[in-house]
Parts: C-alpha cells; sequence; structure tokens
C-alpha cells in the first residue's frame, strides 16, 4: 500500500537520524518515574528557574507593563513599580509599533538591535551596527538560521568540537550536512588543540566533504571550559587560512566562576589582531537571554551579531527570518533589558545588583561543590567548571558494569545514568549524547540545583557511585580514561 506523507516510513530520513539526548532516554524515564510520585532532580536542562532561581524583579516589571499597557494608565501605578520601570516600559513601548501583540521587523525591534550594538561596543571597544545584528526567538534559532544558510548538502562539513551541546549535531543532521569532529583534551581541562582541528579538516578533505564553518562554545557546554585569548587567536588565523565562518556560541558569557580566565569575546580577539584578519575573516556571534544570571528559558530571546558578511548575504538572511514573520516581541525586550540593565544611580540599581551578584556567587560556590564532590567518588574524574553551568565528570566504568550493560542493551554511560536515576531520582544526561572518545564514558550533570540541596545530592550521587562501583567491579579491569 502507498505511503502517506506522514507515515513512518515515508518519513524525511534526515528527521530520523537527528539525536536530541537532553531530551532523551533519561528524560523520558525520569518523566515516568515523576509521574509515579517519585522526586525527581532535573538536572538534565539548563533550566535555572526549573530549579527555583527567582527571576530578576526589574525587567518583569518592565515588561509586565510592557504587557498590560493599561496599567500605565493607572493613577496608582507609581505605588507598585518604581519610576524608572515605569519610564523603560514606556521606551520600549515607543519602539513598537502596536504594542507586544504586534509583529515586529523579522530582524527585531531597530530600537533593541542598537540597544544590544551599544553593548556590544561597551564590552569589546569596538564598534558594532545594528543592521548586522538580528534578534531571534532564543540563540538556538540564530544557530540553525545560519546552519541553514551554510549547508548546502552532505558535502559540506560543519567543524564541531566533541564533547558538543547537541544543539550542533541535530542540526547538521537535520539540514543534511555532515558533522566533522575535532576532540577536545580532557587531560588538559578541555582545551582545544590547533593541531588537532587541522587533522579533522584534512581528513574530512580527504573524504571529499567541503569544510565550511567552525563552531566553538566558548565558555563549554557540557566540558565548561573558558578559551584563552592565545587559543582564540589561533582559531581565528585558523579560520583565514582555511576560509571557515566561525560560528561563535556565547551564550554562557556572563557564566565565570573564575578570575584566571575571564570571558573575552571572538569579535574582540579578532578586531584586536588587525588586518587582514580584522577584515576577512567571518564571524557569527550568539547571545540568549536563557543563561547569565538571567536564566529567562522560556522567554526564548536571543541574537546574532554578523562580522565580515557581505551585504547580499545580509539581504538573504533577512529574507529566510522573514519567513517566520518576527521573534518573540517580549523576549526582544528581555534582551533590550539584559544588554542595558540598571545603572548606578538608577532607583531599580541596588536591587537589580544584589539580585544578580548573589544568583552568580552561588553558582560560583556550586561549581565548586558539585566539582570537589564529584572528585571525592570512587572512579570519577572531574575537570573544574570555569564557566557555563554543567559538570562533565568521567567515570571509569568497571569492566563488569560494560558486560551488565551489553547484556541490558543499553550503552555503558546511559545504563549508569539510568541506575544512578532510578537510585536517587536524579536526572542527568549521559557522555554519549554530547559525543566523547570512543571507550571513555561521562555524564552532564548541571550545576543548578538550589545550593542548600547541593550537598545531600552529592551525598547521594556518592553513594550510589561507591555501592555501583563495588556491585560491579569483578576485579577485570576498567574502560580507559
Ligand atoms: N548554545 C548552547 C551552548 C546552549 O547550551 C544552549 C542551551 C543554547 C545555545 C540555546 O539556548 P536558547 O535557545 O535558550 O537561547 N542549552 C541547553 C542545555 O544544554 N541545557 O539546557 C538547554
Amino acid at each position: 500500500m502507498a505511503l502517506k506523507a506522514l507515515d513512518y516510513d515515508s518519513l524525511n530520513e534526515n528527521v530520523k537520524k537527528c539525536q536530541y539526548a537532553v531530551r532523551g532516554e533519561l528524560y523520558l524515564r525520569a518523566s515516568e518515574l515523576q509521574k509515579e510520585g517519585k522526586k525527581i532532580i532535573f538536572t538534565n536542562v539548563g533550566n535555572p528557574h526549573a530549579l527555583g532561581q527567582k527571576p530578576l524583579t526589574f525587567p518583569r516589571q518592565v515588561v509586565a507593563l510592557c504587557q498590560a499597557p493599561f496599567l500605565l494608565e493607572d493613577p496608582n501605578v507609581g505605588m507598585v513599580f518604581p519610576a524608572d520601570a515605569i519610564a523603560r516600559a514606556k521606551h520600549y513601548l515607543s519602539l513598537t509599533s502596536g504594542g507586544l501583540g504586534a509583529y515586529s521587523d523579522s530582524r527585531g525591534l531597530p530600537g533593541v538591535r542598537k540597544e544590544v550594538a551599544e553593548f556590544i561596543q561597551r564590552r569589546d571597544g569596538y564598534p558594532s551596527d545594528p543592521e548586522l545584528i538580528f534578534l531571534t526567538d532564543g540563540a538556538s534559532k540564530g544557530v540553525m538560521q545560519i546552519l541553514n544558510c551554510v549547508i548546502r548538502g552532505d558535502g559540506d562539513g560543519i567543524l564541531v568540537p566533541v564533547p558538543q551541546y547537541p544543539l550542533y549535531s541535530a542540526t547538521i543532521s537535520l539540514l543534511g550536512g555532515t558533522l566533522v569532529p575535532y576532540y577536545l583534551d580532557e587531560s588538559e581541562n578541555w582545551g582545544l588543540d590547533v593541531n588537532n582541528l587541522r587533522q579533522s579538516v584534512a581528513q574530512a578533505r580527504s573524504q571529499g566533504i567541503s569544510v565550511r564553518a567552525m563552531v566553538i562554545i566558548n565558555p563549554g557546554n557540557p566540558t565548561g571550559q573558558c578559551l584563552s585569548e592565545a587559543n582564540l587567536r589561533e582559531i581565528l588565523k585558523f579560520c583565514y587560512n582555511e576560509k571557515l565562518v566561525l560560528l561563535g556560541d556565547e551564550v554562557y558569557q556572563q557564566n565565570i566562576y573564575q578570575d584566571e580566565r575571564p570571558f573575552i569575546s571572538s569579535k574582540k580577539v579578532l578586531m584586536d589582531m588587525g588586518s587582514p584578519f580584522s577584515k576577512e575573516v567571518q564571524l557569527v556571534s550568539f547571545h540568549t537571554v536563557s543563561k547569565g544570571y538571567w536564566g529567562e528559558c522560556g522567554q526564548r530571546g536571543g541574537y546574532f551579531e554578523m562580522t565580515n558578511i557581505p551585504p547580499r548575504v545580509v539581504e538573504e538572511i533577512y529574507k529566510v527570518a522573514s519567513i517566520a514573520l518576527s521573534p518573540n516581541v517580549s523576549a526582544q525586550i528581555f534582551m533590550g533589558l539584559m544588554v542595558s540593565p540598571p545603572k548606578p544611580g538608577d532607583i531599580s540599581y541596588d536591587q537589580f545588583a544584589r539580585e544578580s551578584k548573589g544568583i552568580l556567587e552561588s553558582l560560583r560556590r556550586r561549581a565548586k561543590i558539585m566539582t570537589d564532590g564529584f572528585n571525592s567518588c570512587k572512579n570519577v574524574a572531574c575537570n573544574f567548571t570555569e564557566g557555563a553551568m554543567y559538570s562533565f565528570p568521567q567515570i571509569r566504568l568497571p569492566a563488569g558494569a560494560l558486560q551488565a550493560a551489553k547484556q541490558a542493551g543499553k550503552v555503558p554511560d546511559v545504563f549508569y545514568c539510568l541506575k544512578l536515576l532510578e537510585a536517587t531520582g536524579i536526572s542527568t544526561v549521559p557522555g554519549s549524547g554530547f559525543g566523547q572518545k570512543e571507550g571513555v564514558f561521562h555524564l552532564r550533570t548541571t550545576i543548578l540545583p538550589a545550593e542548600e540541596e547541593m550537598p545531600e545530592i552529592m551525598d547521594s550521587f556518592k553513594k550510589f557511585n561507591d555501592e555501583f562501583m563495588t556491585q560491579y567491579d569483578n576485579n577485570v579491569g576498567y574502560s580507559r580514561m
């Protein structure tokens, strides 16, 4: 019988191939257990508000007023909202063509794009052009739009770090391109070795693949490392020599938990390098309101900035963005607020500074509690989370566990994470969902559970892990490091 278009056997094969582990088998099992009444600690997604983080007050006040403009007419509005929030709400409403219920330009509101450009200019010390900034529904949509423009078919390769956040592998599969992996070095705190990149490109080319773009995630997800300035220079030189567009995923730029390696944007390093690099290397950088100390994941706000992209291409990207009409307008206002928060002297400044500092300092402490906790466990080794929101410990699995996983028909790290979930309610993502070297196993957890719950979570992890290791250790050896 002829198949219908949406019968499984006739579906687009790229859709079936595409994998997204952050909401994969572990997440589904955790949701089932939760329905059965078990307490689940969802550390599989970097979703801070879902784990109890409170929204920052000022941006919610401004957006609340934008959503309910009749409140601005109320004579008592000043008793509930501070004057600077009222002024900002009026400012954003004046930038729209009909409030939050009207589509905006497909690139986003010009006034917000200007605020983003001013933020980039303050951050990097170089001019930024609002015409080259597009607002998007979260960084994800921006990444998908750009990959869509780059990938012409399976002969086109995209260099992606391994381990990586599966937005990249999944989108490349969906668009029918080829992922060209480059491995981060776990023994060098997940550093990036340019010689590795050269090998990856040479190998892909020998298979007839045209490598067109390179992705960096800085700070890294799931690996948590911050790239040094020297490393970024090498990467940009490499992109110059190989004519690659660099996709700089910088969504965790505010999430830094050490002082030795502050965040430096790819754009700043590129501009510092001067001509010919600063005039030639194509760069698209991404940012979001989902991360940082904002954690406004559900609002779906993001932007990308293009550098050295020809005007005709910018026009084409605009055309494609127009098919979706308009990014979320309330999310655009969150983005505007994120890039121009209250300043010293503003009525809301003290509260804003107190709230954001409180979140960041707590994340810094949690990063340490988690890394130290993992490193105190048998057969677990974990690099320090320098930035981002995740811990990515390596688990050395005893041969007995590898056998048991095989018998259960599971990948070994999936087997371990399922056992952890059943025993403790901690829902993690197996390292295989991000890619890892053959025969080496990890798991990813966020550092987001409430700080006061952290010691108990780490105790329960340690208890599970040590029992697991004793149960499966048959003295025949371990998975490799
Ligand atoms: N880039 C990276 C590196 C990310 O980690 C994420 C989200 C995104 C882009 C997309 O974010 P938005 O679309 O919300 O802007 N991180 C996912 C993760 O690993 N856990 O939670 C979400």
